[in-house]
């Protein structure tokens, strides 16, 4: 059936036609069957309001979800045509940073999955998140023009809205992009557009007239905020976001027969993913008096429809806008978000608790916590501590908001896309039912002590690290031993994450090579990671990586031991690489701070064995698959705030007083590493380091080293590894979207 369509919309035979042709059809096919499933309906619907949606090339998650991939698969290789071919044409929609922007990606596909009435709502940003490339060892950025050879949006003639701004209104257009549910309907993601933005006015990597908002509001996610235009443009796209969202919420809740606005909690909840969505608080108050209600109305209307996701404690990334700026955008707002502000003052004389502080910043966060019915965190630790530290005084004025609703991964593209061999082995173990219900993985434990299949897991496995030796090959230029130890760490370029104490380790090894002791079976350490373009010291936690990269492959006597391999332009695409491969899946963050951590899910999913601490849902992953198959090390969260509370952390103390530590850290300023790289860059890596070491890499540093040469010494026993492996993959059903997805129903949406 497929193959017939697809020479109907070839209008030739598959063999004749070139692999554009080919994907140009598939995309037509897949598009007309998508349509043709119909979308979830329901009288009540969930607007999953988000910055960013990662959502990854479309074509095969399309026909795994149409439940077509493996027809077409075959349909093509029988006409000489191979479907990973036209995968590699097509580009990956990058808007996204990082976790935040993939997990809205996932979540979508399980509202889509699970029948539920939903959408998401973004922006359309034309050039996406830069694509990373590395010169002279340093992160360059440049632009990523995914847009223009993208076929999947389809432009809404009907759907246009006014956004006006201080000194200009802006008219939206819409672009909307099916998402499939796996053998279900589908959801929309509207993405907001204006039609007056231009890409021609990048110039000089991902340079561009700030000011010129009419020509810029779309053109990038989040572009740098560190200087007053920046932020400026930040509350450009968000307002633009937001008002564009709260517009049509309202008015497809009228289409569904909602007639008295008063009603709109029975029709519509919107979800704010963290803060970057939360003017849409006093956009829908706004709206809503517009059309009658009075204030005191319109904000208990808002009150019981918008629902708030907190994922981070850093205060740094908490959003606080100047009222002054607010004043320079979006004028009309203040009188309101004032208004929200004198309310809360009246009830709550902690200045902790304010909207508008005494500095006249507008803390997001915390207008969300008082006026939306519901907060919650993305991990049960995440969840705690906002409620017993970071967020403790909001949690005793409001303890019933408080929930928490630890984060998932969805399996079609995690496991069954970007693994089939581990998917159809599983299936041919257990059956197909655990790609509906992520919890009959759990039948996989009564093989634990099963031999051969215990060996054929590791066969997989051996066979997914070919595959990425070869992608390796083809992003780096390095060439890596297929029979060494994948460690792998990827993710955002942050000091939290700490790929710091990683490059330590490495260095650590290094030197135990050179002086004689060399590992039984070699390593690959493997990092992917992008900084943000103003953060100086991600990015010389990158130079450092790229210099160990050059110093140790280069050298005869360490690289048959050790290599370091940096992919570049790590992204969705180059994920669904990595993951099948890993062995050992680094999750190393300072406890307390990465909230919840999806990568982490998806490396145990596939069979990695986790190297973390006991943070974010590393915590519920040990409790899962029991201490002997994970490696936890470092001090606890409990611990760590401490240290913050008492301001007693000294990086120096630990450099003074153990001579192992002092040596690795000095040896970022060695003569090695300053011939391989930059010595100017490698100094403020250092100084950063022996002077600040905000987030404690050095108090982690040695428990670290030990656990880590643990793990590796445990590689060794090949069918015990296996076991730990095994365990992993069978105890991952409980981070499944579709269960994160259920809970939301549950217990915020209703719908
Ligand atoms: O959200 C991440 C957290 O750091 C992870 O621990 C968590 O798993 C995921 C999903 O809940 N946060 C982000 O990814 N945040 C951003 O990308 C971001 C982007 C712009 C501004 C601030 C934060």
């Amino acid at each position: 059936m497929v193959a017939e369509r697809l020479e109907e919309l070839l209008g030739n035979e598959i063999k004749e036609s070139s692999n554009e042709e080919i994907y140009g059809a598939l995309l037509k096919l897949v598009k007309e069957q998508l349509n043709g499933k119909g979308y979830n309906e329901g009288k009540k619907k969930v607007y999953y309001i988000s910055a960013e949606f990662l959502i990854g090339k479309l074509l095969s998650n399309n026909l795994i979800n149409l439940g077509i991939y493996d027809e077409v698969k075959q349909v093509l290789k029988e006409n000489g045509k191979c479907l990973s071919d036209l995968e590699e044409m097509e580009l990956e929609p990058s808007l996204g940073n990082g976790g935040l922007g993939r997990l809205a990606a996932c979540f979508i596909d399980s509202i889509a999955t699970l029948g539920m009435n939903g959408a998401g709502v973004t922006l359309n940003y034309h050039l996406g998140l830069f694509k990373q490339v590395f010169e002279d060892g340093l992160q360059k950025e440049i632009p990523n023009n995914w847009i223009t050879d993208c076929c999947w949006e389809d432009k809404v003639v009907n759907r246009s809205y006014e956004v006006p701004f201080k000194d200009f209104t802006l008219k939206s257009t819409l672009y909307d992009i099916d998402v499939s549910g796996y053998n279900s309907k589908s959801v929309k993601l509207h993405l907001f557009d204006v039609e007056t933005v231009d890409e021609t006015i990048v110039s000089d990597g991902i340079q561009f007239d700030q000011e010129d908002i009419k020509r810029n509001l779309t053109l990038f996610i989040y572009p740098d905020d560190s200087t007053k235009q920046g932020q400026l443009l930040r509350i450009y796209q968000q307002y633009f976001m937001v008002s564009n969202g709260a517009q049509l919420a309202i008015e497809e809740a009228k289409e569904r027969g909602c007639e008295d606005l008063r009603t709109l909690p029975e029709y519509v909840v919107i979800q704010i993913n963290d803060t970057h969505p939360s003017m849409v608080i006093p956009e829908l108050i706004r709206l809503l008096t517009k059309e009658g209600l009075t204030t005191e109305e319109a904000i208990e209307v808002v009150k019981k429809t918008c629902a708030y996701t907190n994922h981070t404690i850093l205060a740094e990334a908490l959003e606080k806008w100047p009222v002054d700026y607010l004043e320079e955008v979006v004028p009309h707002l203040l009188p309101i978000i004032r208004e929200l502000d004198k309310r809360v003052k009246a009830v709550y004389k902690d200045p902790s608790v304010a909207i508008i502080d005494e500095q006249n910043l507008v803390h997001m966060a915390h207008m969300d916590i008082h006026y939306c019915f519901s907060v919650n965190g993305v991990a049960a630790l995440h969840t705690d501590i906002l409620k017993n530290s970071e967020l403790n005084h909001f949690y005793k004025l409001y303890p019933e908001k408080f929930n928490n609703k630890t984060n998932g991964i969805t399996f079609r593209r995690w496991l069954i896309h970007s693994n089939p061999e581990l998917s159809s082995y599983i299936e041919q173990l257990i059956g197909d039912g655990f790609k509906r219900d992520a919890d009959e993985l759990e039948q996989l434990m009564k093989y634990t002590d099963n031999q051969e299949v215990l060996e054929e897991l590791l066969n997989i496995k051996k066979k997914a690290k070919i595959t990425l030796k070869e992608f390796l090959k083809e992003n780096t230029g390095e060439d890596v031993n297929e029979d060494s130890i994948y460690d792998i760490q990827v993710k955002r370029l942050h000091e939290y994450k700490r790929q710091q104490l990683n490059v330590l380790y490495i260095i650590h090894k290094y030197l135990e090579i050179k002086e004689g002791k060399k590992p039984t079976t070699p390593i690959t350490f493997i990092f992917g990671a992008k900084a943000a373009p103003a953060y100086v010291i991600a990015k010389e936690i990158i130079h450092a990586i790229l210099c160990l990269q050059k110093l140790i492959n280069q050298d005869p006597e360490v690289s048959p031991y050790i290599k370091v391999v940096m992919v570049e332009n790590y992204n969705v695409t180059a994920g669904e690489k990595l993951f099948p491969a890993c062995d050992i899946s680094e999750q190393i963050s300072l406890a307390s701070k990465e909230a919840s951590g999806t990568g982490n899910m998806k490396f145990m999913l596939n069979g990695a064995v986790t190297l973390g601490t006991m943070d974010g849902a590393n915590v519920e992953i040990a409790n899962l698959v029991g201490n002997e198959n994970i490696y936890i090390f470092g001090e606890s969260s409990e611990s760590v705030i401490e240290h913050y509370k008492n301001a007693d952390y000294r990086s120096m103390d630990y450099i003074k007083n153990d001579r192992e530590i002092a040596r690795l850290v000095g040896f970022l300023l060695s003569p090695e590493m300053i011939e391989a790289g930059d010595y100017d860059h490698l100094a403020r890596l250092h100084r950063e380091i022996v002077t600040k070491d905000w987030f404690m890499t050095l108090l982690d540093l040695k428990e670290y080293i030990r656990v880590k040469d643990q793990a590796f010494a445990d590689y060794e026993n090949r069918r015990q590894w296996a076991r730990k492996m095994l365990v992993n993959i069978a105890k991952s059903g409980f981070f499944s979207s579709d269960r994160t997805i259920r809970q939301y129903q549950e217990e915020i949406w209703k719908l």
